[in-house]
């Protein structure tokens, strides 16, 4: 085995800071951090990157109905999405990356040469439609004109004006079955299975060449070479938006100590109005530049607002801060990881977040660590108790926690949140029903060799899964962890002062020690009145 640490890049999309994040963001992080902190736990030297996308129409477009430079105000809604992942969300990234960072600008146009010196990149001019909401281009066929006689994109209903300007097109319709061939040779390449063969479905359609230039506006990257054009040139912002990822680990200084260790990234993790970008074009410009390609995209859904789409104009916008402050903010994450799949569409109500506070959490882990830990505290003279011989249950039922770690890294590698935490919620009734049919309470007075097997048992499988549940509910597992007298270890990235800190899965295989002392227990999951 080769000595050397195991790496792990990962990455958010970068949000269009040009108005507040709402809960859809919030969600797309959540997850994105607890597959960063079971990355770090596990081992893994991990790399984890997020910001915003600031350039583009939509921002400058905004920033003038507001009355405000541009500038400031990408500057001062990218501090509101930063103080969102450090104060409100605990997302411990390793960069919040800003597309007008000055490192990005030259990692941008370097991209863009080495596409050019492909012979990727010719001068022509683009004549459609174009979505500034969506920073998009649509064909004639792919919009109609609604009833109040606006043009509208079909895939998207966002308004479309008619462009017509000179622009840099990058030979995307020669990438199809490079492409194609990618997709085959890496079934993983995308997730899931569902919106990765729409992908493949569009790319066998055929591929037109894509307009990657503007000239109309100019709040974006300088093209840098444009020696056949009299006209000045800014990027189309998602060709400078996709090259965050190269920019976040040290492009274009390929030789960096950090690019060498990082790219190409294991996972991009994108919402799915956006895998086209991802899945296509920024291989096909990565192939066009000479670089490797990332090993995964993984695609989720949507989440809804009690099944409807959420909008201003509905008036069912929620912010992420007020949900934790509602809820709690492990019980925000739970809730969002444990509910439906990531790569589902999913929708939240009050009531749905609170059954999942009350009977997941407050019943199902939170009472069982309570009354095991109180029953150790009073009559096990606040020590780990000794287990004796342990019988068919027991064995049992520890073989089941035993096996949760290796299930949980099978579905964190294909970002199978819900999944691993049905596979824990499952072995943790097992362990509320072995609990309730040995009744160490009964025990007590009739045989305390045995109620310290089984009060030691149940404090072992609730430390293996709290281990577990550090990525969704950092803060949470770790006062259990801490509750059952555990060391911290590990680097789990960024932890609240009220953290002792996180524990590393190595650990896993470690029982509990009899003799440690414990504190006397205090709730950890409290109810949701
Ligand atoms: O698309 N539920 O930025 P963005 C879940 N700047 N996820 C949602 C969502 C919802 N209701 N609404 C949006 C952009 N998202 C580009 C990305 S990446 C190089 C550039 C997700 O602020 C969306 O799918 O519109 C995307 O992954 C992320 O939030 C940012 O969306």
């Amino acid at each position: 085995m080769s000595t050397q640490q195991q790496t792990y890049y990962l990455t958010t999309a970068i949000a269009y800071p040009n108005g507040e994040p709402h809960i859809g963001h919030a969600y797309e992080y959540i997850a994105t951090d607890a597959m960063a902190r079971f990355k770090r736990l596990d081992g893994y030297d991990t790399f984890f990157l997020t910001g915003t996308d600031e350039h583009g129409q939509k921002m400058q477009q905004t920033a003038e109905k507001l009355g405000m430079a541009t500038a400031d105000l990408a500057a001062q809604n990218a501090a509101v999405f930063k103080r969102m992942d450090d104060e409100v969300l605990n997302v411990s990234y390793d960069r919040f990356i800003r597309t007008t960072d000055e490192d990005h600008h030259r990692s941008s146009q370097e991209i863009w040469r080495r596409m050019q010196a492909n012979g990727d990149i010719y001068l022509d001019k683009y004549a459609g439609w174009y979505s500034i909401r969506d920073e998009r281009f649509f064909t004639d066929e792919e919009t109609e004109v609604r009833e109040d006689g606006e043009r509208v994109a079909i895939e998207t209903g966002t308004e479309v004006t008619w462009t017509e300007e000179e622009s840099y097109f990058f030979r995307l319709s020669e990438y199809q079955d490079k492409l194609l061939a990618h997709y085959k040779a890496n079934p993983e390449f995308a997730g899931p299975d569902s919106r990765f063969n729409e992908v493949i479905r569009f790319v066998e359609a055929g591929l037109q060449d894509l307009s990657i230039s503007r000239t109309s506006f100019d709040w974006g990257i300088t093209v840098p070479v444009q020696e056949d054009s009299d006209q000045d040139h800014v990027m189309y912002v998602w060709v400078d938006a996709l090259t965050n990822y190269l920019t976040g680990v040290g492009f274009p200084d390929t030789e960096s100590e950090s690019f060498g260790k990082f790219w190409p990234a294991d996972l991009h993790v994108i919402g799915k109005d956006i895998s086209r970008f991802h899945c296509i074009f920024w291989p096909a410009f990565l192939m066009s530049a000479g670089i490797e390609l990332p090993k995964r995209v993984m695609i989720h859904g949507f989440l809804h607002n009690e099944g409807q789409k959420m909008s201003k104009s509905l008036g069912n916008t929620v912010g992420p801060e007020e949900w934790v402050a509602r809820y709690g903010l492990d019980a925000v994450r739970f809730f969002l990881l444990r509910e439906f799949p990531f790569g589902q569409d999913g929708s939240y109500s009050h009531d749905a977040v609170v059954g999942r506070k009350n009977a997941d959490l407050a019943n199902n882990l939170g009472n069982l660590a309570q009354r095991s830990l109180s029953m150790i505290f009073k009559n096990c003279d606040a020590q780990i108790p000794h287990p004796d011989t342990y019988t068919e249950a027991d064995e049992a039922i520890l073989a089941q926690a035993e096996g949760l770690l290796q299930l949980s890294r099978e579905d964190y590698e294909l970002q199978d949140f819900h999944d691993a935490l049905e596979k824990t919620w499952h072995v943790l009734g097992e362990v509320n029903a072995y609990f309730a049919d040995q009744q160490p309470w009964v025990l007590r007075k009739t045989d305390e060799t045995r109620m310290k097997t089984v009060l030691y048992v149940t404090a072992e499988i609730v430390r293996k899964i709290a281990l577990l549940l550090q990525p969704v509910m950092p803060e949470s597992a770790t006062k259990l962890l801490d509750a059952l007298g555990i060391e911290a270890s590990g680097d789990a990235g960024a932890t609240n002062a009220s953290n002792t800190g996180p524990r590393s899965f190595a650990a896993f295989d470690e029982p509990l020690v009899p003799g440690t002392p414990i504190d006397k227990p205090v709730g950890v999951f409290p109810r949701h009145e």
